[in-house]
């Protein structure tokens, strides 16, 4: 059996001790980092057909993200980076009511890789420091945090929001036409993405952006901030 197939294995049967080591393996075999994430989430869909068929339950949907977590990280310094100078800064989270947050981080990731992040010289060059600006305000966020952070803010070009139910999508809706309503909202780009997003919703609820996937998430953002 394929290394990428003992990572997927892993992952759907919540291994989370085995998975950073299968990972390594895999990379050391010359599978590419990609195609092992692309496994990953694989593996994740399997998770969520076996839940929907009541095979599995809450407990192992949990036990598999904690194991796709622990293949994440190491995979974390492998995964192409598309930085080519600095972007700016970007604010994301996964909306009020949903904790489903994989995605969420990996188009936090996928920024960072493709420079939103802000070099900050302070007083002494020599002592330069880079400051992650890709703020990751977590799962659960209401509104409020969304707006009272682009506020503390002011730098920020990209505001991105997740949603994975679709008992959530009303809340992505509110989020956004929240931030639609706001003053800075001309200075800001709104990005919305997660499995039950279309294109259609975005356009409806009025973000600027919807994609399907977090590499073409960091790609789209920096074109919309270029
Ligand atoms: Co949940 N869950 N879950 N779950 N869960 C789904 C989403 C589900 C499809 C499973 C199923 O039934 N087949 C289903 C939703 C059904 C629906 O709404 N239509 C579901 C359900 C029902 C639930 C609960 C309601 C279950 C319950 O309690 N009865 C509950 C809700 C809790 C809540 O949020 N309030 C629940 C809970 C959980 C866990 C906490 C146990 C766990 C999450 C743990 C965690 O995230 N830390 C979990 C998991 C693991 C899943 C599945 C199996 C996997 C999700 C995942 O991480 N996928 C999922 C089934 C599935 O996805 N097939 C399922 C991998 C990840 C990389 O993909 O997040 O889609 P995804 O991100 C993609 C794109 O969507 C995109 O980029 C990523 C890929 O590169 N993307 C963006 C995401 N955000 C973006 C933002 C962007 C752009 C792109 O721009 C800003």
């Amino acid at each position: 059996m394929s290394k990428l197939q003992d990572v997927e294995n892993a992952v759907v049967s919540g291994k989370s001790k085995l998975v950073a080591g299968l990972v390594q393996e895999a990379l050391d075999e010359g599978c590419s980092a990609p195609d092992i994430l692309n496994g990953m989430i694989n593996a994740m869909g399997i998770v969520g057909e076996r839940f929907k068929k009541n095979e599995i339950f809450v407990p192992e949907m949990l036990v598999a993200a904690r194991a796709m977590k622990k293949g994440v990280d190491v995979l974390k310094p492998h995964l192409a980076s598309g930085s080519a100078g600095v972007c700016g800064k970007a604010i994301i989270g996964t909306v009020a009511g949903d904790l489903h947050d994989i995605g969420k981080n990996l188009v936090a990731l996928m920024l960072k890789n493709y420079g939103f992040r802000v070099v900050d010289l302070g007083k002494d060059v020599s002592k330069e420091t880079i400051v992650q600006a890709v703020i990751d305000l977590g799962v659960d966020v209401p509104v409020e945090k969304f707006i009272e952070t682009v506020k503390a803010n002011p730098d920020v070009k990209i505001v991105g929001c997740s949603a994975l139910l679709t008992t959530t999508m009303p809340a992505l809706k509110s989020t956004v036409e929240a931030l639609n309503a706001e003053d800075f909202r001309s200075h800001i780009k709104v990005m919305v993405g997660g499995a039950p997003i279309t294109q259609e919703f975005a356009n409806e609820i009025g973000a600027d952006a919807y994609t399907p996937d977090a590499a073409s998430a960091a790609q789209k953002a920096k074109e919309l901030v270029a």
